[in-house]
């Protein structure tokens, strides 16, 4: 059964810290000298400001210089000093979803302390496998676990055959057909949007991600987040938003909007494609060649799969591709990124 929407309460005091998603995790880190701080949830990044929620409500935090803000993400942890609201340090991430910069080989955490991403596809010409395969990449990659939501079912003729084509992507992944201008979407996602649980929207701009915002957030939103028509010919949105922000979901848990990507370059993210390839990951290692790369050499156990159709030839395909441009894309020196540290 799902609870009724009714106004969320944590914006008000008196707001929880687990309310806002603090955990053991997080507490462990603080210092003994740093019991005098405030904990508090980044809600938006600008290019000069940060906006936190504590306990007592939204905060607009005062920043020591040389900040740069592009080092924070929406959903970070931060603790900060709780009368003059100046930053002190930002806390490990349990799970960050990092994304590469167009021509630059830096990665961006766009949202950090996420334990659900919702990888957001309309059933019409924005959906596409390979582009559904990067996100279930960055979300397997950042220790996120990866749902796939299917928006515009109510104008396909077939949504079987998406669901279907969406479920084969990732061994047990979920995949949850949504009307997001519904009431009912909220219920439907429930059981991922439990209090102190945080989800992240993303995918192709106009497929709905703000639209279920705030349908998630409830009639007591205070400040509706705009949404957008698509273009009709190609079903392509007209970038609405803009930046990223958290939301309060109403009867518990938060969301975070991000802006429609056009296109989402792997960098970094080799065990996040090796768990959405397992079934090509698995039978690497009966490969005769310990280095085989499964392109033509003898004995090799990916390419027998092919062969008596238990793998389909379009994944490997499309799990060369997507493990070349992460190799060229990732830079040498990053060495390991210890961000999996989170077992699930
Ligand atoms: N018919 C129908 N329309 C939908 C559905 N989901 C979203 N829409 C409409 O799609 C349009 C785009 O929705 P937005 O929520 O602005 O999309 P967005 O993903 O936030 O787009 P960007 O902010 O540009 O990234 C709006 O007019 C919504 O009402 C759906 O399931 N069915
Ligand atoms: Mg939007
Ligand atoms: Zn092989």
């Amino acid at each position: 059964m799902c609870r009724p929407v009714t106004d969320h309460p944590d914006l008000l005091p008196p707001a929880t810290l687990a309310s806002l998603g603090w955990l053991d995790f997080f507490e462990e880190q603080r210092a003994s000298n740093e019991s005098n701080l405030a904990p508090m949830r980044i809600a938006m990044v600008h290019r000069s400001r940060l906006t936190g929620l504590s306990e007592t409500g939204p905060v607009e935090l005062t920043l020591p210089v040389h900040t740069n803000t592009g080092d924070f993400a929406v959903g970070d942890w931060v603790l900060a000093h709780p009368q003059t609201r100046m930053l002190h340090r930002r806390l490990n991430r349990r799970t960050v979803l990092e994304r590469r910069l167009e021509g630059s080989r830096t990665l961006q955490p766009a949202a950090a302390n996420v334990d659900t991403l919702f990888i957001v596809t309309s059933c019409n010409a924005d959906f596409n496998q390979a582009r559904l395969e990067r996100y279930l990449a960055l979300a397997n990659q950042g220790g996120a676990n990866p749902v796939i939501l299917l928006t515009k079912a109510d104008m396909a003729a077939d949504v079987g055959a998406y669901r279907r084509q969406a479920a084969e992507l990732q061994r047990g992944l979920d995949v949850v057909p949504v009307n997001p201008r519904l009431p009912a979407a909220a219920c439907t996602l429930a059981s991922w949007c439990g209090v102190g649980q945080t989800v992240a929207l993303v995918g192709s701009s106009g497929v709905g991600k703000s639209t279920l915002v705030n349908t998630l957030a409830g009639p007591g939103q205070a400040l509706p987040q705009e949404t957008g028509g698509i273009r009709e010919h190609d079903a392509k949105g007209r970038h609405t938003t803009t930046s990223r922000s958290l939301h309060a979901i109403a009867g518990g848990g938060w969301v975070i909007d991000t802006p429609g990507m056009r296109t989402l370059h792997v960098s970094g993210a080799a065990e996040g494609i090796a768990t959405l390839f397992a079934e090509i990951t698995e039978l690497a290692p009966s490969c005769r060649f310990r280095d085989c790369t499964h392109a033509h050499e003898p004995g090799c156990a990916v390419q027998a799969a092919v062969a008596d159709g238990r793998l389909n030839p379009e994944r490997l395909i499309r799990w060369r591709k997507l493990l070349d441009e992460n190799h060229d894309n990732t830079s040498a020196s990053a060495g390991p990124r210890g961000r999996r540290s989170v077992s699930r």
